[in-house]
C-alpha cells in the first residue's frame, strides 16, 4: 500500500445488544420505584416494634436502588477497542518512542526474588527495539538478595532474549514458559531449549541457596562492584540511595550472546530514613520517574507490579497504537490493561478474577472517558504523569525527549543522579501533589488517574482476548477481605478528599464517569444496608412479623420482578464474562462477605481517621504461610484458619440466620400453620434461606472441618455467643413472639463470661446444626460452642 497514513491505528466499537439492556434496565428501574412507593405508603400500618424495622427496610432499599442506578453508568455505554499493530510498524518503523518500564517490589519474603526477576525478564523480552527499552526495578526493601537475583537475571537475559526472539516464544516469563506445555518443537529448538532451561535452573539454584542462607556468597560479592553499596546499609528503613545500572543499553559491552543490544536495566533502592515518611509505592514510583528521566527519559512509561508478568510480547505495540494515532492519540494520557491472574481455580472461590469489573464495568467507564488507573499493567505518557494539562490541538513529538550525550561513565552518572531518589528531594516541590503519583491515599493510583482525567485527558481500556499481564491472586479468604478493606477504604477516602469525583470532577469529566467512580467510592458504605438486610428480616421472621408484601398482594410483583431480574441478569452477565454457574454462586458469597466485613471495617476506620484516631483499634491479621494452604485453594475449599475480627462478624451473621431459619421451621412444625406463614412471609423465608445456603461452607468450617483451614476455635468461641431471649408468654398469640433479641459480638477475649443456662450443654465439646435444631427454640437460650 502506497500511503495508508489516513487509516487510524485503533478502532472503537460499541457493544451489541445495548437496546435490549436499556429496556431491561428501565423495567428494573420501574420495579424499584414501585418498591419504594410500597414502602412509603405502607409505613402507617404498623403500630408495634415493626415500624422501626419497616423504616430501616425502606432505608436499605433506597440505598440499594440508588446504588443500582449509579452502576448503570458502568453498563449503559460499553465500548471495545481494537488495535492495528501492522499499520503502526509500517508507519513508524524507526521512529518508535522510548519506553521505560517500572517494576516495583517491596518485600523479599512476600515477593520472592525469583518471582520478581521472572517479571523483569518477561518485560525485557518485549518485541520492541531493545535500544529504546529500559527496565527499572524499584526495591523498597533495599534487599541485596533481590539485587543479586537481578544481577543473575541480567546474565541470564543474554541467553533468554535471543532465544525468545529466535523462536518467537510466548509467554516470555521463563517460569511461565517452562510451566506451559511445550509441543511441536523442531530439533534446533529442542537443543536451545535444553541449554537455556539448564541456565535458568542453575540461576534458580544459586538464588534459592542465597535466599536460604540469607546472604549472598562471597564470590558473588566480589564479582560485582554494586554490592559495595551495601557496606553502609543499616536496615531497610534506614539506608542511602542504591542506584545501579546493571545493563547500559548503549554500551556494546553488555550485548547478548548473538551480539545484539539488551535493554537498559537499572536497580534502584531509594534513600530511606526513619524520620522521613516514604509514601509507599507512590513514593517509589515518583523516585523512578525522576531517576529514569536522567537515564533513558522514555516518553512512555509502563508500570507493573513485581508479581505480574507480561503474557504478550506485543503489548507495548498495542499501547502505542493508541498514543500514536494521528487523530485521537494526542488526548490520551494512559492505557490501562485489565488485571488478570494466572492462578485462579475453575470456580474462583474468592471472586479473585474481578471478572465483571474487568469484562464489563471498565468497558463502561471507557465509554465515558476512560477507566481508572489501577496501578499495574498501565502505560502512561511521561508528561501527563508529571502534571501536564491537556490543551486542545497540541501535537506530540515522540522523539523530542532524548538525553544529551554527556560522555560520563556509568559510575559518574549514578553518582550525579542518585540525589533524585533522596528523602529530601521532594521537600518544597509539587511531587506527590501536582506532579507524579499523589500521596496520602491508600489507593494512590486511582486518585492519580482521576486527577489526570480532571486535567482534561482521556484514558483507554484495552482488554485483548489474550491477556497482556498476569498476576497472582489472593489465595485465602483473609487476604481477600483485607485487600478489599484497603481498596474500599481508599476509594471512600477519595470521595471525601479534595479530589472527590463529585465536587472536583464535576464539570471536568463526563457525568457518567463521575457516576462510575462513585460506584467504587461507595463500595464501603454498602455495608450498612447489606448488614441490615441480612440480619433484620431474619429476626423478624422468627418473631413472626412480615416485612414484605404477601404473595397474594399485587405489591408482591415488583419485589418478585426485581429479585428475579437482577439475579438472572447477574448470572447471564457472569457467564458471558467467562465464568461458571458455581463461580457465580461463589461470587455472591464473597460479595456478601466483603460487604458485611471488609466494607464495615473500612467505613469504621475512615470514621476513626476523620475524628483524628489514625491508628484504629482494628488490627488485621497477617498472612499465614502454610504448606496445605495452596492445596486447599486448589481444591476450592474456603480458607479461614486465622483469627480475624472479620470472621467473627461473618460467623455471627451466619449463625443468626441459621438460628432464625431453624427456629422458624420448628415453630411451623409445632403450630402447623405452614400455609399461613408461607403466604405472609415467603420473601423473608427466601432471604433467610438463601443466606443459610450461601453460608454452608462457613458452617462447615465452624463445626465439621478438622483441617487447618477451618475456623479457629477462638473465633468460634468468640463469635458464636448469641443470646436470644424468648418471651415466655404464649397466651394470646398463635405464634410465639420474641420480645427482645440481643446480639453480642465479643471482640475481645471471651474469658469465662459466658453464662451456662442450658443444663445439658456443659460437657459438650462440639455442637452441630442438628443440636441447634434440637435446642432451637427454648424459652431461654444462651449457647456457646467449645471445641
Ligand atoms: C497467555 O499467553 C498464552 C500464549 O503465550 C496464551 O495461550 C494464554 O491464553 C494467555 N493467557 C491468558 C489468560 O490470556
Ligand atoms: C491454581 C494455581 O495455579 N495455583 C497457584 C497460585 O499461585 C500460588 C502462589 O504462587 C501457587 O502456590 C498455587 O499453586
Amino acid at each position: 500500500m502506497a500511503n495508508d497514513s489516513h487509516f487510524p491505528l485503533f478502532e472503537t466499537k460499541k457493544a451489541n445488544g445495548s437496546i435490549v439492556y436499556k429496556l431491561f434496565a428501565v423495567s428494573n428501574f420501574v420495579g424499584i420505584i414501585f418498591i419504594w412507593v410500597y414502602r412509603a405508603t405502607h409505613i402507617a400500618g404498623f403500630t408495634d416494634g415493626g415500624k422501626l424495622g419497616w423504616i430501616g427496610m425502606f432505608g436499605a432499599e433506597l440505598w440499594f436502588g440508588i446504588y443500582w442506578i449509579l452502576t448503570q453508568a458502568l453498563r449503559w455505554n460499553l465500548v471495545y477497542r481494537q488495535t492495528f499493530k501492522n499499520r503502526l510498524s509500517e508507519r513508524y518503523k524507526n521512529d518508535l518512542p522510548g519506553v521505560d518500564i517500572f517494576v516495583c517490589t517491596a518485600d523479599p519474603t512476600i515477593e520472592p526474588p525469583m518471582l520478581v526477576i521472572n517479571t523483569v525478564l518477561s518485560v525485557m523480552a518485549y518485541d520492541y527495539p531493545t535500544e529504546k527499552l529500559s527496565v527499572y526495578l524499584s526495591d523498597d526493601a533495599g534487599s541485596d538478595l533481590t539485587f543479586y537475583a537481578l544481577l543473575e537475571a541480567s546474565h541470564f537475559a543474554r541467553h533468554w532474549l535471543p532465544y525468545c526472539k529466535k523462536f518467537k516464544v510466548e509467554p516470555r516469563s521463563p517460569e511461565a514458559y517452562f510451566r506451559s506445555e511445550l509441543s511441536y518443537l523442531d530439533a534446533d529448538q529442542v537443543k536451545s531449549l535444553a541449554s537455556v532451561k539448564k541456565l535458568y535452573e542453575d540461576m534458580e539454584k544459586k538464588i534459592e541457596l542465597a535466599k536460604k542462607l540469607e546472604r549472598v556468597s562471597k564470590s558473588a560479592l566480589l564479582e560485582h562492584r554494586g554490592f559495595s553499596k551495601w557496606d553502609k546499609f543499616s536496615s531497610r528503613g534506614d539506608h542511602d540511595t542504591i542506584l545501579q545500572i546493571l545493563i547500559d543499553g548503549q554500551d556494546a559491552e553488555f550485548n547478548d550472546i548473538e551480539g545484539c543490544r539488551l535493554p537498559t536495566l537499572v536497580y534502584l533502592a531509594r534513600e530511606k530514613r526513619p524520620q522521613h515518611f516514604h509514601n509507599f509505592k507512590a513514593g517509589a514510583m515518583n523516585a523512578l520517574i525522576r531517576v529514569s528521566s536522567e537515564i533513558s527519559n522514555g516518553p512512555i512509561i509502563l508500570n507493573v507490579d513485581c508479581d505480574m508478568y507480561s503474557n504478550n510480547s506485543q503489548s507495548i505495540r498495542d499501547a502505542l497504537c493508541f498514543f500514536m494515532d494521528e487523530e485521537r492519540g494526542h488526548e490520551i494520557a494512559f492505557v490501562q490493561f485489565p488485571q488478570n491472574f494466572h492462578n485462579i481455580t475453575k470456580n474462583d472461590i474468592y471472586g479473585g478474577t474481578l471478572r465483571v469489573i474487568s469484562e464489563v464495568e471498565f468497558h463502561g467507564l471507557d465509554g465515558y472517558g476512560g477507566p481508572l488507573y489501577i496501578g499495574t499493567g498501565c502505560f502512561h505518557r511521561r508528561d501527563t504523569l508529571c502534571g501536564r494539562i491537556f490543551t486542545k490541538g497540541s501535537t506530540i513529538k515522540w522523539n523530542g525527549n532524548s538525553i544529551p550525550i554527556t560522555g560520563e561513565s556509568i559510575q559518574e552518572l549514578e553518582e550525579r543522579i542518585k540525589g533524585l531518589a533522596s528523602c529530601t528531594f521532594e521537600e518544597n516541590t509539587q511531587w506527590g501533589n501536582e506532579m507524579g503519583l499523589k500521596y496520602g491515599c491508600p489507593v494512590e493510583d486511582v486518585i492519580t488517574g482521576l486527577s489526570i482525567q480532571c486535567r482534561g485527558w482521556k484514558s483507554i481500556y484495552f482488554n485483548p482476548k489474550r491477556k497482556g499481564f498476569l498476576g497472582v491472586s489472593a489465595t485465602t479468604l483473609d487476604q481477600t477481605l483485607v485487600q478489599h478493606k484497603r481498596w474500599s477504604e481508599g476509594d471512600l477516602q477519595i470521595l471525601l478528599s479534595k479530589y472527590s469525583p463529585v465536587w472536583y470532577g464535576l464539570g471536568r469529566i463526563h457525568f457518567g464517569l463521575i457516576m462510575g467512580y462513585c460506584t467504587y467510592c461507595l463500595w464501603s458504605p454498602n455495608c450498612f444496608a447489606t448488614l441490615y438486610y441480612s440480619i433484620i428480616p431474619s429476626l423478624y421472621l422468627l418473631k413472626g412479623i412480615s416485612l414484605f408484601p404477601q404473595i397474594s398482594s399485587l405489591w408482591f410483583l415488583p419485589f418478585a420482578y426485581v429479585i428475579a431480574a437482577k439475579n438472572i441478569f447477574s448470572i447471564i452477565e457472569f457467564l458471558w464474562a467467562g465464568g461458571t454457574i458455581l463461580g457465580w454462586w461463589n461470587e455472591q458469597r464473597i460479595w456478601l462477605y466483603k460487604r458485611t466485613s471488609s466494607y464495615l471495617f473500612a467505613v469504621v476506620d475512615t470514621i476513626f481517621k476523620l475524628v483524628g484516631y489514625s491508628n484504629s483499634s482494628f488490627i488485621i491479621s497477617a498472612k499465614v504461610a502454610d504448606q496445605d494452604v495452596s492445596q486447599r485453594y486448589e481444591q476450592e475449599k474456603m480458607e479461614f484458619g486465622v483469627t480475624s475480627p472479620m470472621f467473627i462478624i461473618l460467623s455471627s451473621v451466619a449463625m443468626l440466620n441459621l438460628f432464625c431459619l431453624v427456629g422458624m421451621l420448628k415453630k411451623m412444625m409445632v403450630i402447623g400453620e405452614f400455609k399461613y406463614v408461607y403466604e405472609t412471609m415467603a420473601l423473608q423465608i427466601l432471604l433467610c434461606g438463601v443466606l443459610v445456603l450461601i453460608n454452608l461452607p462457613l458452617y462447615s468450617a465452624l463445626f465439621f472441618r478438622r483441617d487447618k483451614g477451618r475456623m479457629p476455635s477462638s473465633v468460634t468461641v468468640k463469635s458464636v455467643k448469641l443470646e436470644i431471649e424468648f418471651d415466655k408468654d404464649y397466651a394470646t398469640q398463635s405464634v410465639p413472639e420474641v420480645s427482645s433479641v440481643i446480639l453480642v459480638f465479643e471482640m475481645e477475649t471471651c474469658g469465662d463470661r459466658g453464662r451456662w443456662t442450658l443444663g445439658s450443654i456443659p460437657n459438650m465439646k462440639h455442637i452441630g446444626p442438628l443440636d441447634l435444631l434440637h435446642w432451637g427454640v427454648q424459652s431461654e437460650l444462651i449457647f456457646r460452642v467449645i471445641r
